[in-house]
C-alpha cells in the first residue's frame, strides 16, 4: 500500500493528499512530528536527505518533494488525468504549480509563522507586507483566470497546489476582495470538489 509521511498542517503534504483523493487511492498516513524534529531523525533522512515532509513510498519507490510526488502519482495512476497531454499546456501547469509553491504557499507560510508568535513579538509591519504579497498573488490569479474555469484551463495539479493556502486565507486575515470575481468563482468551484471538502473536514475548516 502507498505510504505518505505526513504532517497534517503542512500545505505541501495537503497538496499530495488532495491528489491521492482525486485519484481515489488508498494509502497509509505516517505522522512525522515536525514539532519534535522527527524529520531530521537518521531513519527519516534516509528517506529524504532534505529532512522534509511529504515523502511518498509506493512499493520500492521512495519519492520526496510534493511536486515530484504529484507528477509521479499522475504518471503511475493516470485517471483522472491532472496534467494535460500537450507539452505547452503541461509546461504552463508546471509553471503555475511552481508559482503556487514559491509564492502563495511560501509567503503564506512566512505570515503564518509571524502570527504564531506571542502577541507582543508580532512585527505588524511584516504582517502587512506579507498580506500585501498575498494580495498581489490574488491579483495575478484574477488576471490568469480570465475566461477560464480553472487556473490552467482544465482542472490540474496547479489548482490543487493553490488549494491548501486558499483554505488558510481567513486564518491569515486575508480576504479575497469582492472585485476579484474570477478568483471568487474559482474558489467556490474548487471547494465543491470532494477532495477539497475532505481536506477542509480533516483540517476542521468545514
Ligand atoms: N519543496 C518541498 C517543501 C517541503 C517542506 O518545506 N516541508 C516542510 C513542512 S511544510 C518541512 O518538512 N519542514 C521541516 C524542516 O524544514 O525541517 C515540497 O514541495 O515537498
Amino acid at each position: 500500500m502507498i505510504k505518505l509521511y505526513d504532517f497534517p498542517q503542512s500545505p505541501y503534504c495537503q497538496k499530495v493528499r488532495l491528489v491521492l483523493a482525486e485519484k481515489d487511492l488508498s494509502y497509509e498516513k505516517i505522522f512525522v512530528d515536525l514539532t519534535k524534529n522527527e524529520q531530521k531523525a537518521p531513519e527519516f533522512l534516509r528517506l529524504n536527505p532534505y529532512g522534509k515532509v511529504p515523502v511518498l513510498v509506493d512499493e520500492d519507490e521512495v519519492i520526496y518533494d510534493s511536486t515530484i510526488i504529484n507528477e509521479y502519482l499522475d504518471d503511475e495512476y493516470p485517471l483522472p488525468p491532472l496534467l494535460p497531454e500537450d507539452s505547452g499546456a503541461r509546461a504552463r501547469v508546471r509553471t503555475l504549480e511552481d508559482f503556487a509553491d514559491n509564492s502563495f504557499t511560501a509567503q503564506g507560510g512566512l505570515l503564518a509563522a509571524e502570527l504564531r508568535k506571542p502577541a507582543e513579538q508580532i512585527d505588524q509591519e511584516r504582517v502587512q507586507r506579507y498580506r500585501a504579497d498575498l494580495g498581489r498573488v490574488l491579483e495575478f490569479l484574477e488576471r490568469h483566470l480570465e475566461g477560464k474555469e480553472y487556473i490552467s484551463g482544465t482542472f490540474s495539479l496547479a489548482d490543487l497546489a493553490l488549494v491548501p493556502r486558499l483554505l488558510q486565507l481567513p486564518k491569515l486575515g486575508v480576504e479575497i476582495p469582492s472585485r476579484l470575481i474570477n478568483v471568487l468563482a474559482w474558489s467556490e468551484r474548487v471547494k465543491r470538489r470532494p477532495s477539497v471538502k475532505q481536506l477542509q473536514h480533516d483540517l476542521g475548516l468545514a
